[in-house]
């Protein structure tokens, strides 16, 4: 048995949880933490607000509110969001409270008084008009590295820390004057000391994924610089030091203190010490735009602290959304809180793990979760469980049958039986969440193939020992997936467990323990509804709405831009840009351009899908062959408007399938659908 801890990323208290903190960071984290719970391991997984730092102080200027208020509405949502998802937390803290303020001053002066936090008088950014200090947020220009749009302290493109005084072009966010440089004294922590130690732990440890190491790598070859402890603001923990009056420790200084404060509370609250867990194995979910901060910063924390490091920090990618990058500042963005008014949050938790690895970029796209969960839950999962229920209440009064004489048949899909636990136990373990899901689907598969060979309707009345044999381990699976989903999908679990008539309270390896003979099972009840095309259709007009109405929003206020107030529109969105996920993707090389074959083509043939408003099947002649593409023109073009028309195709995209329709390319076409037509260019040539 052993103990573990598990940290979730802290959300900033400026925003509600959209779809992309569920896929990075809480979505996997819960599904490890109920594992290894019911694996037998001691787990114990913290999370909470982080309630300082200039996006909150800067929100709550725009809003004429304390920033206090700011974050505690933020709070509230999030840990509604949380709760909403079943993300099985054992304490949900904030920043801003009593026991997370002593900590982190403690470790603050602990590293001072050590040597590891120095003065310094620097320049810093100060904007006259204000008559303030503008540390990060407070402060927008350009990116001295990448070139980009950069934000005070962090540049989101090309993931680097930055200084405020290195921006190109700064302006102050409040008010949008050039601000002056003025000196201030600031503490820094000494991050270059820890270059070795740290290049050790980066190398060695043997959980690292790769995407952790490489980012890690690749800043520990720029050579580490001492980071600056603090700032000249209000909103934020004071320096607890004499003489440090004004002045706070930076966001970044305490956040990860909260791990340790969230903690600490719960021991408090539960007289089991935290540290045990500490020095178990500790994991760190986070999202893939704070890897620096977590391989790096906070191990050197914490050497200077001769504190145990952390075992592994998972980082999820990018979630996009219909193939777009998720921005909340346009709307583009889908909140945890609307979903769940819609659907149960299992489907989504199923979705956002079965969809892709989670250490890909992917998509979340209304049609991908019908798709999904249509023809996976449902057809799949669901329909093997509703068919093995109804048969055993219908032809064995309700109990698991006799199991006899199996044939060869029965004992090789009991052995499948048998093996899935652990099987789907090791993935997880391993942190392959989709890996594990995709287990116990294809055992699900296999289970509807076994019930439609054996034929149990026919064979109830022609040979009996066999229809039981079915309906015994067809029960047996059920039961299994009863136990081994409840990571992935905890209520539908319980209602299987319900259904079943077990307790829903499994240890791991009760998925191994075969239901008796003549145990008696419940009534079957649907699990899984499929998603009828309309409901989709409404959500998809609705997110549509959202970018319609954000793009009309954003031309009023670009028409305002001269005026005073628009540096101050701009912090009204709808969560800041601070909960921007989607607009942290990395930039491409060329070399991941070249990737794309971009040919000409010229379409042959169109015909409408049927029951779908937008998507066209069309046949293109690209010069040594004819592909069939299915593109979502339908709303824009007719099918006879397009057939001769010449257009450049992505022709070496994976083939997949869209309602049922091969589609091996895609017609490039702007985001309002409207194609590219290249007269002049002949068919089959290639796009350099
Ligand atoms: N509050 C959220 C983020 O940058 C930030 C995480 C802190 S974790 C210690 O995604
Ligand atoms: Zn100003």
């Amino acid at each position: 048995m052993t103990k573990i801890f598990i940290s979730c990323a802290l959300p900033y208290a400026n925003g509600p949880c959209h779809l992309g903190h569920l896929r990075s960071t809480y979505i996997p984290a819960d599904i490890y933490a109920r594992y290894n719970r019911m694996a037998g391991n001691e787990v114990l997984m913290v999370c909470a607000t982080d309630e300082h730092g200039t996006p909150i102080a800067v929100k709550a200027d725009a809003e004429g509110k304390k920033p206090i208020e700011v974050a505690k509405r933020y709070h509230d949502m999030i840990a509604e969001d949380i709760r909403s998802c079943d993300i099985s937390l054992d304490n949900f803290t904030r920043t801003t409270d009593e026991l997370h303020y002593k900590i982190s001053q403690d470790f603050f002066k602990y590293l001072y008084d050590k040597g590891l936090i120095y003065e310094e008088t620097i320049q810093q950014l100060y904007c006259e008009n204000c008559e303030k200090f503008l540390p990060d947020r407070y402060v927008e220009g350009i990116c001295p590295v990448c070139g980009a749009d950069a934000r005070g302290d962090h540049c989101e493109v090309c993931g680097r820390a930055l200084d405020p005084i290195e921006l190109v072009e700064p302006r102050c966010l409040t008010c949008g004057n050039t601000p002056v440089i003025r000196d201030s004294t600031q503490y820094f922590f000494k991050l270059s000391h820890f270059q070795e130690p740290l290049e050790e732990y980066i190398s060695t440890n043997e959980y690292l994924p790769p995407n952790v190491r490489n980012y890690a790598q690749n800043w520990l070859k720029e050579g580490l610089q001492d980071w600056i402890m603090t700032r000249d603001m209000k909103w934020g923990i004071p320096v607890p030091l004499e003489g440090a009056e004004g002045k706070v420790i930076y966001v970044w200084g305490e956040a990860f203190i909260g791990y340790i404060s969230s903690a600490a509370q719960w021991s408090r609250k539960t007289g089991i010490p935290w540290e045990d867990y500490w020095d178990g194995h500790v994991v760190h979910f986070i999202g893939k735009d704070i890897i620096y901060h977590h391989s790096l910063f906070w191990p050197a924390m914490l050497l200077g602290h001769d504190c145990k490091l952390p075992d592994d920090i998972f980082a999820g990618e990018f979630l996009s959304l219909e193939g777009r990058k998720m921005s909340t500042s346009k709307n583009w963005v889908i909140w945890v809180a609307d979903f769940v008014k819609d659907f149960d949050s299992d489907l989504l938790r199923y979705y956002l793990t079965i969809n892709a690895p989670l250490n890909k970029d992917t998509d979340f796209s209304w049609d991908e979760f019908q798709r999904r969960i249509n023809d996976e839950l449902a057809d799949v999962i669901g329909n093997f469980l509703h068919r093995t229920f109804t048969f055993t209440n219908k032809f064995f009064d309700g109990k698991v049958p006799e199991y006899k004489n199996p044939s060869e048949y029965d004992l090789e899909f009991e052995q499948s039986l048998k093996e899935l636990p652990d099987k789907v136990g090791e993935l997880i373990a391993a942190m392959k969440f989709r890996e594990g899901l995709v287990e116990i689907i294809k055992t699900a598969k296999k289970g509807n193939k076994y019930f439609n060979d054996q034929e149990p309707w026919k064979a109830v009345k022609e040979d009996m020992e066999k229809a039981s044999n079915c309906l015994y381990l067809s029960n047996q699976l059920c039961k299994a997936m009863a136990v081994l989903l409840k990571p992935y999908i905890p209520n539908k679990a319980d209602a299987i467990c319900d259904i079943i008539n077990i307790s829903t309270e499994n240890t791991w390896d009760d998925a191994k323990v075969f239901l008796e003979e003549g145990h008696e099972i419940n009534k079957a009840k649907p699990l899984f509804k499929k998603i009828e095309d309309k409901v989709i259709a409404e959500q998809k007009e609705k997110l549509y709405k959202n970018l319609e109405d954000s793009d009309s929003e954003s031309k009023d206020k670009s028409n305002k831009k001269d005026s005073k107030e628009s540096g101050k529109d701009k912090n009204n969105d709808k969560g800041s840009k601070d909960n921007d996920e989607g607009e942290k993707m990395d930039l491409i090389s060329i070399d991941d351009f070249a990737k794309v074959e971009i040919r000409i083509g010229k379409i042959v043939e169109c015909e409408k899908i049927e029951k779908s408003n937008k998507l066209l099947k069309t046949q293109i002649d690209i010069g040594d062959k004819t592909i069939q593409v299915v593109a979502g023109l339908g709303k824009r073009y007719d099918p006879e408007d397009l057939v001769g028309k010449k257009v450049p195709v992505v022709t070496n995209l994976k083939p997949a399938k869209l309602m049922g329709e091969k589609s091996e390319g895609m017609i490039m076409a702007t985001e309002s659908a409207a194609i590219l037509t290249p007269d002049d260019c002949e068919i089959g040539e290639l796009l350099m």
